[in-house]
């Protein structure tokens, strides 16, 4: 099965990128007619090499300094960098800034090619040869072979190929990933930790350890910049919407949707399995770099496919960017130009997509797995002052940000210091003009507002962040926690960002780098040692919260009840939707009655799921009390309108008075009875049978007697009168003269 992978060329403009492309390949990667009038790449073109065991997508970036951005796009996802520096030119701005950006990716292989070698003598080479070497030092090309070459001769055009060939079999066996985070020694220092004030600056105390090799809510902004960049390159504008431009093109820009079955196109005899790749155990991402209609298909987009596979018929989630997604469709396939079963990571894809309008699909657009990446405002970041900059990157500093495909303004907000100096990191947030998608540990480069300089880069801590007040220690420390090589540390910083929200397991992956078939067992072994909680709802809503969390909200229930004893300490138990009604701030009715049953569960409240108590209130009333509670309540509720009198107890109340109006007070309390006055109470029952008879009676008519209650409820008149008195009290009634008439006329009880 031959290898996959991607190769992006790097280099100052004119020095003979595209040209030495076109030799190794064939193909010529400048398509667009301003691109031939000019005689500059303009925006990223593609081609691919067959070298056997190994088969490569090339990506080919322009080098004017204007296209920075299209070189950007460009360099997402790819696996190898070709650095490309003329004989006769050495070393430019952009051969410089293009390095830098490689390096800020995470790129960790690749090759030197010294172009136009014919133009100049040996001694000439050597000396550029002795610049170059200067240049890389310490950085991922170190030790890359520098190999003169000649699109004009031919000269080191097979020496390059093997180079390539050779490059290519040992990075498969180095199992890298685009998502690879800074490499240490390239990367200055490492955030120091974040109890010191000072800026980012100076040798760190306590450098933050990041793993070797990983893969991969809106707070208030800071006033990003108000227009984003246009998504379409400068110089290319609507052409590169345009179907004729690319159906007459060859590698991924001719489109033939539909697979002409197995061992097409010596792809082998058949279609990889997505688990037999590098990243196959991942879910699927492509950034969008382009998209074209071919006539009697529709929209087709392409990108490199940075992780996982897909298949003919899958469903996938498209990210417009502006924060809205939608579910589409895979209808047909391409791979270089030949139709395709499946596509995964390491390939240039090409992608026909069943009902999306052409015209909305734009650049720095993701299709994914659905449900894997999410929007967001906000992302938390390790960040790098590049040692080139003059200045390193101030707090609130305006920037655009490069990640994946897409351009965004952004403001900076740094989290532990005020600047963080060249060739130091730091951690930071940034607020941006428009959502990006992105996963934890992906690669990003940030540069001026105006669009001229690299300030530097790093990796995304959090895809999705709440903002974070700068200097708080606390929140400091759990990012710190999400960089860390464990992934139990990780997911439990995870938890602890989301709070009493909690998150699904599934979120492990954009948010922890968890590989997702690491998921069941990291969940498995947090919640057996007790630090995670899982609550599982009727709904089949199954929630991951930090186990501090869920002790935090327990201890609120039974704060919130014994503020409700200390209120009502006759009442022995209260109505549980009102006690958790009075934690409605937490926003999860669910949640909380899933809290309250665990206190059910684990005897800290006693209860049903109608009234709840304390475990360990004590009520004012002892068990024989108790007993003699429910007797009188039963007492009154047989007895209807001609309740006994209270006194009629006192006997088995042991003769204690007070005690005796305890007992009457927590059966009030509790709802079973309802006080006329101090020698008469009524059942609850009674008393709304009451209500509702006065009413009905007093909805017609002039109004009733005291005489004529009495009548109506079939009692005494000495039992009449305080009742009348109380309705009165209670506002059901009013007096007019001898009447009693309904105080709300309209009043229907
Ligand atoms: N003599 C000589 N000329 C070369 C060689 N390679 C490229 N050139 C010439 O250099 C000029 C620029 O070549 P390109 O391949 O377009 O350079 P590029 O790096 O792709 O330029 P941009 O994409 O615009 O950054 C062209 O006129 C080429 O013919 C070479 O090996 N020898
Ligand atoms: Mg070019």
């Amino acid at each position: 099965m031959p290898r996959d992978l991607i190769l992006g060329t790097a280099g100052h403009i004119d020095h003979g990128k595209t040209s030495l492309v076109k030799v190794l390949t064939g193909i010529d990667c400048d398509r667009l007619p301003e691109e031939k009038a000019r005689g500059i790449t303009i925006d990223i073109g593609f081609a691919n090499l067959d070298l056997g065991d190994v088969r490569l997508g090339i990506v080919d970036v322009p080098g004017h300094e204007r296209f920075v951005k299209n070189m950007l796009a460009g360099a997402t996802g790819i696996d190898l960098a070709l650095l490309v520096v003329a004989a006769d030119d050495s070393v430019m701005p952009q051969t410089r800034e293009h390095l830098e950006i490689l390096k800020l990716l995470g790129i960790r292989n690749g090759l030197i090619a010294l172009t136009k070698a014919d133009l100049v003598d040996e001694t000439t080479r050597d000396v550029v040869g002795l610049e170059l070497r200067e240049l890389v030092r310490g950085s991922f090309l170190e030790d890359a072979p520098i190999i003169p070459t000649s699109a004009h001769t031919g000269l080191g055009i097979t020496e390059l190929k093997d180079a390539l060939r050779e490059m290519c079999l040992r990075v498969g066996s180095e199992e890298p990933n685009p998502l690879t985070p800074f490499p240490k020694k390239e990367g200055g220092t490492e955030p120091k930790t974040v109890l010191s004030p000072s800026p980012c600056s100076g040798p760190r105390e306590a450098p933050l350890t990041g793993p070797e090799s990983k893969q991969g809510g809106v707070g208030e902004g800071l006033q990003p910049q108000p227009t984003p960049p246009s998504p379409l390159p400068e110089g290319k504008g609507e052409q590169a919407r345009d179907p004729a431009v690319f159906e007459a093109t060859s590698a991924d820009n001719s489109f033939s949707p539909f697979p002409s079955g197995r061992g097409d196109g010596g792809v082998g005899s058949s279609p990889p399995s997505a688990n037999a790749h590098r990243g196959g155990s991942s879910w699927f991402r492509l950034p969008i770099d382009r998209s074209f209609v071919v006539q009697g298909h529709g929209t087709v987009v392409t990108g490199s496919v940075v992780s996982g596979s897909i298949a003919v018929g899958d469903e996938l989630e498209w990210h417009r960017g502006d924060g809205t997604t939608d579910l589409v469709r895979v209808r047909g396939l391409n791979n270089h130009g030949r139709p395709a079963t499946e596509v995964h990571r390491g390939q240039r894809a090409a992608v026909n997509l069943a009902g999306v309008p052409h015209e909305q699909v734009r650049r720095g657009q993701e299709l994914a797995r659905p449900d894997y990446l999410l929007p967001s405002k906000v992302v938390t970041v390790r960040l790098f002052a590049s040692a080139e900059g003059r200045h390193g990157i101030k707090h609130r500093l305006p920037v655009r940000l490069h990640v994946g495909t897409s351009e965004v303004m952004a403001t900076v907000s740094l989290l532990d210091c005020d600047t963080i100096d060249p060739g130091q990191w730091g951690l930071a947030q940034l607020f941006l003009s428009e959502p990006v998608t992105t996963v934890w540990g992906q690669p990003f480069v940030l540069r001026d507002s105006s669009a001229e300089h690299t300030l530097g880069g790093g990796q995304v801590v959090q895809p999705t962040a709440a903002k974070v007040r700068r200097r708080h220690i606390e929140a400091i420390e759990q990012i710190e926690k999400l960089w860390s090589d464990e992934l139990q540390t990780r997911a439990l910083a995870v938890a602890w960002f989301a709070g009493t929200q909690g998150f699904e397991p599934d979120d492990l992956v954009r948010s922890a780098g968890v590989e997702p078939n690491q998921i069941e067992g990291l969940v498995s072994q947090l919640t057996t040692s007790g630090k995670l909680t899982e609550l599982a709802f009727a709904s089949n809503r199954r929630l991951l919260i930090h186990t501090e969390r869920v002790t935090q909200l327990e201890a609120r229930v039974l704060d919130t009840l014994g503020t409700m004893h200390a209120e009502n300490p006759l009442m022995t138990t209260h109505d549980r939707q009102k006690v958790l009604a009075r934690l409605d701030f937490v926003g999860d009715e669910q949640l909380l009655q899933a809290i309250a049953d665990r206190l059910l569960r684990t005897k800290k409240v006693v209860g049903d799921t109608r009234r709840i108590a304390r475990a360990d209130f004590k009520p004012k009333l002892s068990a024989n009390q108790r007993k003699l509670k429910d007797k009188i309540v039963e007492a009154h509720v047989s007895a209807g309108f001609a309740p006994p009198e209270p006194k009629e107890f006192a006997n088995q109340a042991g003769g204690n008075a007070t005690a005796l109006k305890d007992i009457f007070e927590v059966a009030c309390a509790e709802g079973f009875l309802v006080r006329v006055t101090d020698e008469i109470y009524l059942s609850a029952k009674a008393e709304t049978e009451m209500r509702r008879r006065v009413t009905q009676r007093l909805q017609t008519g002039p109004g009733a007697t005291v005489a004529e209650i009495r009548d109506l409820l079939g009692t005494t008149r000495k039992f009449a009168v305080p009742v009348c008195e109380y309705l009165d009290r209670v506002g059901l009634t009013k007096r007019a003269g001898d009447l009693r008439v309904l105080a709300e006329p309209a009043a229907t009880g």
